[in-house]
C-alpha cells in the first residue's frame, strides 16, 4: 500500500531539510530553464515561505518569467543574475542538475567550498543530484510537495503563498484534468482555496489568457502539422516568431492542446530557441509513455509529458527524435496486451 503522504514515509528526510534551512544564512533558490507554471509557482512560494522564516534568499531562474505569470505575487523578485556567497541551494522542479542552467553551474563552481543542495522535485526521471533528495513522482506538481513541507513544518499559508502554490497545481494538471490527479490533489487545492487562493483567478490567468501573437503562432504551427503512424509533430521556428512579432522563447500550451487529437499516440513540438538549440516538447496519449524516450535523448519528465533540449539544426534534430519515438512506440505496442 502506497502511503498517502510521502512525508510520513520519511520523517528523517523532512528533519534534515528543516535543519539545513534553519542553519542557512543565505539561500539560493533555483528553478529550471524555460520555466513553466509549476517552476515559477514553486520558486515564489518557497520565497514567501523562507521570508516568513526571516531567511535571506535569492530567487533565481536563468530565463525570464513568462508574461502569463506576472500576476503571481512576487514575480518581479525573480532574478536572472546571482552573486554569492550562498550557504545553501534549493532546487525546485528540476529533474537533473543541468535543468538549473549553465549560469547556476558557473555560480556554484565559483563558490568557495561545496554548498549543500536540497533537490525537491516530482519528475520520475530525477537523477538525485542533491545533497538531500526529496523526489516524489506521485505528486502532481512540485508545489504540492512544498505545500506538504509547509504543513509539516507548521509554516503559515498566507494568501500569496497559497496563490503561488495553486498556480503549480493548476498548470501541471491543466486544471485537474491529467490522469495523475487524485483525492490528495483535490485536498491540496481545497486547502489552498481555504488559505486565500482563487481557483478561477489562477485558472484564468495561468491557462486561459494569452496574447494574440501567440495564437497566430499556433495557427502557423498547426498548418505545419504532420502525422505518421501515430506520431503527430510540428515546429515553431524563429522565422515564424518574427512573422507574428513574438520575441523571446516564451511559448507554451500547444503541445498540451495537440495531445487531445485522437489520431495521435505521441505529440512532438520542436521549438527553435533564440540560442539556436531545439526544445522538444513531448506528449503521450493515456497508457503510453514519453518519459523514457526523453531520458534517452538527454532530457526527462513525466510519462505523459516530457521533453529535452538538443543541439543541431531543426531537420537533424527532428530525424533523431522521430526515430527514437518510433522505436519507443513500437516497443510499447509490442508489450501492450
Ligand atoms: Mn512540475
Amino acid at each position: 500500500l502506497r502511503p498517502k503522504n510521502p512525508l510520513e514515509m520519511d520523517r528523517n528526510l523532512l528533519r534534515s531539510i528543516r535543519n539545513r534551512i534553519q542553519g542557512a544564512n543565505r539561500i539560493l533558490v533555483v528553478t529550471h530553464v524555460g520555466p513553466d507554471g509549476d517552476a515559477i509557482g514553486s520558486l515564489l512560494s518557497m520565497g514567501w515561505l523562507l521570508r516568513a522564516q526571516d531567511k535571506e534568499r535569492l530567487l533565481f531562474c536563468q530565463d525570464p518569467v513568462p508574461e502569463g505569470y506576472y500576476f503571481l505575487p512576487g514575480s518581479d523578485e525573480i532574478k536572472q543574475e546571482a552573486e554569492g556567497p550562498f550557504d545553501l541551494i534549493i532546487s525546485l522542479d528540476c529533474s537533473g542538475h543541468y535543468r538549473m542552467g549553465e549560469e547556476v553551474s558557473k555560480l556554484v563552481a565559483a563558490l568557495p567550498g561545496s554548498v549543500p543542495l536540497i533537490n525537491i522535485d516530482h519528475h520520475i526521471t530525477n537523477t538525485h543530484f542533491g545533497t538531500l533528495n526529496w523526489v516524489d513522482p506521485n505528486a502532481v506538481a512540485t508545489t504540492q510537495m512544498i505545500l506538504e513541507l509547509a504543513e509539516s513544518l507548521n509554516w503559515e499559508l498566507t494568501p500569496p503563498v497559497a496563490t503561488c502554490l495553486l498556480n503549480g497545481l493548476i498548470t501541471d494538471t491543466r486544471s485537474f484534468r491529467t490522469a495523475n490527479v487524485d483525492s490528495r490533489t483535490i485536498r491540496a487545492a481545497l486547502h489552498l482555496m481555504e488559505a486565500g487562493a482563487s481557483l478561477s483567478d489562477v485558472t484564468q490567468q495561468a491557462l486561459e489568457r494569452r496574447s494574440l501573437a501567440s495564437v497566430l503562432l499556433w495557427g502557423q504551427a498547426i498548418e505545419r502539422l504532420r502525422l505518421d503512424d501515430g506520431i503527430l509533430w510540428t515546429e515553431v521556428t524563429q522565422a515564424m516568431r518574427q512573422q507574428v512579432g513574438l520575441g523571446g522563447n516564451d511559448f507554451s500550451g500547444l503541445a498540451n492542446s495537440l495531445s487531445g487529437i485522437r489520431e495521435a499516440d505521441i505529440v512532438a513540438v520542436f521549438t527553435e530557441l533564440e540560442n539556436g538549440t531545439i526544445d522538444v516538447g513531448l506528449r503521450a496519449a493515456p497508457g503510453l509513455d514519453v518519459a523514457q524516450a526523453a531520458l534517452r535523448l538527454g532530457g526527462g519528465g513525466h510519462p505523459q509529458a516530457a521533453g529535452c533540449t538538443l543541439d543541431g539544426d531543426l531537420v537533424g534534430v527532428q530525424e533523431r527524435v522521430l526515430s527514437e519515438l518510433r522505436r519507443s512506440l513500437a516497443e510499447q505496442r509490442d508489450k501492450a496486451p
